[in-house]
């Protein structure tokens, strides 16, 4: 049975959620083909089956998910003999803690610094939805929050101090291979690189090389799809 993954596209067939490439890479890392079923912010009828109004939604069989982390966990779950997203024993509620801290603290972060950027990139039909739901959340426009740019690349520079560090001594967050909190990361960036010309890695960072290697896996799926707005 195919698999199907309902998830956001912006203008010129761009896939920029970090949510749906938290739940493209947990796909791949299982080794599941899916289909990939593109959804405009303004689609809510297109998935109104899961009963919410967000994607990234998995179609399993008669499973329906809708939320990257109940996804995640899915994918687990139900397909325990293939690669592991969370390693076992405390691996899956910590990766739950660093999900959430990577919502709050991450990416809440760079949704101001980029906002006027993805309005460029989402589709033509979502402009005005995305305006109006983007600034009712942050209380001005989207120039406005974006011209806070560099209080936030702060922000986001301390937060990620102790990911650095991590990084300075393996490979991956979870250890010589990649799994799951990697990819909830990834997913961070990757939207940013889909969706903005701002370049948030130095390339002394350790950060960079780590982001090089989660491009370069399953024969370089992320990068390929980056290809639609950058260069490399
Ligand atoms: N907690 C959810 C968040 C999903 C989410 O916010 N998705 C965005 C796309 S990046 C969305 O569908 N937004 C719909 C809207 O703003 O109307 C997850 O992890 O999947």
């Amino acid at each position: 049975m195919t698999l199907k993954l309902y998830e956001l596209v912006g203008a010129g067939d761009r896939r920029f959620s970090p949510y749906c490439w938290r739940a493209r890479m947990a796909l791949a890392h299982k080794q599941l083909a899916a289909e990939f079923s593109p959804c405009k912010f303004t689609d809510k009828e297109l998935i109104a089956f899961s009963g919410q109004t967000k994607v990234p939604v998995l179609v399993d069989g008669d499973d329906v998910i809708s939320d990257s982390w109940a996804i995640a966990c899915h994918l687990e779950d139900k397909y325990r003999e293939r690669p592991s997203l969370f390693g076992g024993g405390y691996g899956r509620p910590l990766t739950k803690f660093f999900n959430s801290w990577v919502d709050s603290e991450i990416n809440a972060a760079l949704i101001r610094m980029v906002a006027r950027d993805i309005y460029d990139c989402v589709h033509p039909h979502d402009r005005d939805y995305f305006r109006s739901t983007r600034e009712a959340r942050f209380g001005c426009s989207l120039e406005q929050a974006q011209a806070e740019r560099p209080v936030y690349m702060e922000r986001l520079r301390q937060a990620l101090a102790p990911v650095r560090t991590l990084l300075e001594g393996q490979p991956y967050l979870c250890g010589e291979s990649p799994a799951y909190a990697d990819y909830v990361l990834f997913g961070t960036f990757q939207w940013v690189r889909c969706a903005s010309p701002l370049e948030v890695l130095e390339a002394t960072d350790p950060l960079y090389s780590w982001r090089e290697r989660l491009l370069n896996a399953f024969d370089a799926m992320a990068r390929r799809h980056s290809r639609l707005t950058r260069a490399a």
